[in-house]
């Protein structure tokens, strides 16, 4: 036995106090003793049968939350001698360590999956936490982690796990100014005055938070690739880009570079960026080669082109698909991946012309190409059609490439919602997206099967999202933005999960056990999104955001209508027609389940009635009240309720600690001020426009 192989460095884990830092891995020491007691014997050592790094890493994990949480410092053995203790191995290697269970399970796990099994045999009391492959005794380990925080009976486990999605990734929006696009909660743990900040420690523990919750890719830069940042794929900062590839490795999560597309004339000294150029080709394939040289498990490439001024082929008369699978190519014999965004539209057209529809673009230029990208190409699409509103319908992209992978794109960043200064708990929203029936292919083909590979058996798919953490020392700005980013891991792991699950779970991790908290909180996240929407832009709109920092109210801001109001709202109604009848045509996209729905004014959604028609004020939702009617409600209920917020956490002080609890409150009362100018600009917005009085003669500013 020994206590060797630990880092000493992880001592600063061990917490005694809650602490924002720690998010939801608090290792606070376990207050009721009784269970602590209980499963003394278990806690006590650690058998660890695998040397792998990633199986390192959960063993430091486990060993530093034990001796924190429960006061023990566990014994560490690499021998399966003892009676007692928690064993972390691989079923590959020691496929006999697990007779015991049945080896048709693991056959059925997919590489990530792990099981948890609780062993007693005579005095022999085991925990057996066995991956697949290392990575799933790290899940695992996490997993085991959460059940302690949440003091749960260790004694008859049987978990089964495996993630539904096969990429599960986060991409930054960093640049290496140290700045973030659409980024609130601080700079940038990875740069600084266009260098790396070689903050290991930040960047370690960044890696743990999103290992344990199953994230298992990252790209590092922002997909709008700068003149300094198209230098990372350069000796100049390949080097530092492979360290943290290298702290990353250790936590089973692979790295990724945004990168600009016309590099082959930045950086390779020619006058094209033609994909059917062959030194262009050329130009890819060398420097692609000398990526591997640097980080022989590099992810690949996120590109973002021809959308919203940056490079792409449409300069050389060529598609998207001939632009991705040159990049495809160079990376294919490396096992790499290129992430081509859908994110495509012209930035510059006429409103007026009822023909070209921003909605209607990313679907318009890619369809048509179905089938034309290589396997190691994924079209990532935005969840919605147009930008992470509040509310939006689901991109008519799913489900309409059956011969093209795919990965959905979310934000966690609340670029719309509120940029973490509001309270907008993201998850009911993402789960109303994933379970979204496309009927593709009739009814049940919804979009969480169509990404998880699934419905077209895609080679390469899953969900991705643009990360919401900075380097204030809470990562997310508002503490309870953590939520966001700990729901979308956990969703993404398995989308069948419930919004109020993870919700709990987040919770009792983050603040502890206390029935009260866990049940206010709760409450308060889930309501979250509603109450925003209630307040902000009405029945699917979107945008009345102020114009490029997209926060605060401004009805007609959005920045791309300089040639009239993209909401089209006048005297007599508002909406923006989007019918095949009479409209844009964008209802012609989706397959005819949904394209029936949306396209009569009688069966569309009252939520996202104005994204599809131009109705009058007067128009009577099935809600029963009229439009008008619905905008002056929600706007002077949001505000009520947005208060309501405020109230219910201060029922909260003294459950939670003094820091936490102040910094929470000041957002939440920053929010409920906010809320009454979006109520009052919107209600007067719309009151001048209509002349219609509100029917409980409220005050309208
Ligand atoms: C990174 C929106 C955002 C931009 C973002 C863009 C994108 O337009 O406002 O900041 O650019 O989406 O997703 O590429």
């Amino acid at each position: 036995m020994e206590n060797q192989g630990i880092d000493i460095q992880v001592d600063r884990l061990r917490r005694t106090e809650y602490d924002d830092y720690s998010c939801w891995l608090q290792y606070t020491s376990i207050s009721n003793r009784e269970w602590v007691e209980h499963h003394q014997s278990l806690l006590s050592q650690i058998i660890v049968l695998n040397g792998s790094m990633v199986v390192k890493s959960a063993k430091q994990e486990l060993f530093e939350a034990i001796k924190s949480m429960a006061g023990i410092t566990p014994t560490l053995s690499n021998e399966l001698t003892s009676q007692y203790g928690i064993v972390l191995a691989t079923y590959k290697d020691h496929p006999s360590l697990t007779d015991h269970l049945s080896s048709e399970e693991f056959q059925n796990l997919n590489e990530e999956g792990y099981i948890i099994t609780s062993f007693h045999s005579g005095s022999q009391r085991q925990l057996l936490i066995v991956g697949k492959t290392d990575i799933g005794v790290l899940y695992a380990t996490f997993h085991l982690l959460r059940l302690i925080k949440m003091e749960e009976n260790l004694d008859d486990l049987y978990i089964v796990e495996s993630p539904k999605n096969q990429i599960r990734m986060i991409n930054e929006w960093d640049n290496m100014d140290g700045s973030i696009e659409r980024g609130y909660a601080g700079d940038s743990i990875y740069y600084e005055n266009n260098r790396f900040t070689g903050d290991v420690d930040r960047l370690k523990d960044y890696a743990r938070l999103l290992s344990s919750v199953g994230i298992n890719g990252v790209s590092i830069n922002n997909v709008n690739v700068h003149e300094i940042e198209t230098n990372l794929i350069t000796s100049r900062f390949l080097p530092d880009v492979a360290r943290v590839a290298e702290i990353f490795r250790a936590y089973g999560i692979k790295t990724f570079l945004s990168a600009n597309y016309a590099s082959s004339i930045q950086l390779g000294g020619l006058d094209t960026a033609d994909p059917l150029d062959k030194n262009v080709q050329e130009c890819w394939i060398e420097k692609v080669k000398e990526i591997y040289s640097y980080i022989p498990d590099f992810g690949g490439f996120v590109v973002k082109a021809d959308s919203e001024h940056r490079p792409g082929p449409f300069t050389y008369n060529r598609n998207h698909a001939d632009g991705a699978n040159m990049l495809a190519r160079a990376l294919k014999p490396f096992g790499g991946i290129v992430f081509w965004r859908c994110f495509v539209y012209n930035c510059l057209q006429d409103w007026r012309d009822r023909s070209t529809d921003r909605a209607k673009a990313a679907y318009d230029h890619f369809k048509p190409l179905d089938g034309e990208f290589l396997d190691n190409v994924v079209l990532q699409i935005k969840n919605g059609p147009m930008d992470f509103q509040v509310r939006e319908p689901v991109s008519p992209l799913f489900g309409s490439m059956p011969n093209t992978n795919q990965v959905l794109e979310f934000q966690v960043s609340q670029e719309y919602t509120g940029q973490q200064k509001h309270l907008c708990y993201l998850v009911p929203q993402w789960k109303g997206v994933l379970d979204f029936d496309t009927y593709a292919v009739g009814e049940g083909a919804t979009v969480k099967r169509i990404v998880n590979g699934e419905l077209y058996n895609y080679q390469n798919s899953g969900i991705t999202a643009v990360s919401n953490i900075g380097n204030d020392r809470n990562w997310t700005g508002h503490s309870l933005a953590q939520a966001n980013f700990y729901g979308y891991g956990r969703l993404i792991w398995n989308p069948d999960l419930t919004a109020e699950e993870i919700t709990e779970e987040w919770i009792r991790l983050t603040f502890g056990n206390d029935s009260e908290v866990v049940a206010s909180v709760s409450s308060m996240l889930l309501k979250s999104w509603e109450i925003y929407e209630n307040y902000t832009a009405p029945l699917g709109v979107g945008w009345m955001v102020n114009t490029d920092h997209h926060y605060g109210p401004n009805v007609d801001g959005y920045e791309y209508s300089v040639w009239g109001t993209y909401h089209f709202a006048d005297c007599h109604g508002i909406g923006v027609n989007r019918t095949l009848k009479d409209g844009t045509g964008y209802t012609g996209q989706y397959f005819k389940e949904n394209k029936d729905q949306y396209e009569s004014v009688e069966t569309c959604p009252d939520e996202l009635l104005l994204f599809f028609h131009y109705v009058p004020y007067t128009h009577r939702l099935k809600s029963g009240v009229t439009v008008i009617q619905h905008i002056y409600n929600t706007h002077f209920e949001g505000v009520e309720q947005a208060d309501k917020l405020v109230e219910d956490w201060k029922q909260l002080e003294g459950k939670i600690d003094y820091t936490r609890f102040g910094g929470i409150l000041n957002r939440l009362q920053e929010q409920a001020k906010h809320s009454r100018e979006w109520r009052d600009q919107i209600n007067t917005y719309f009151y001048r426009k209509s002349g219609i009085n509100d029917d409980l003669n409220r005050k309208i500013y």
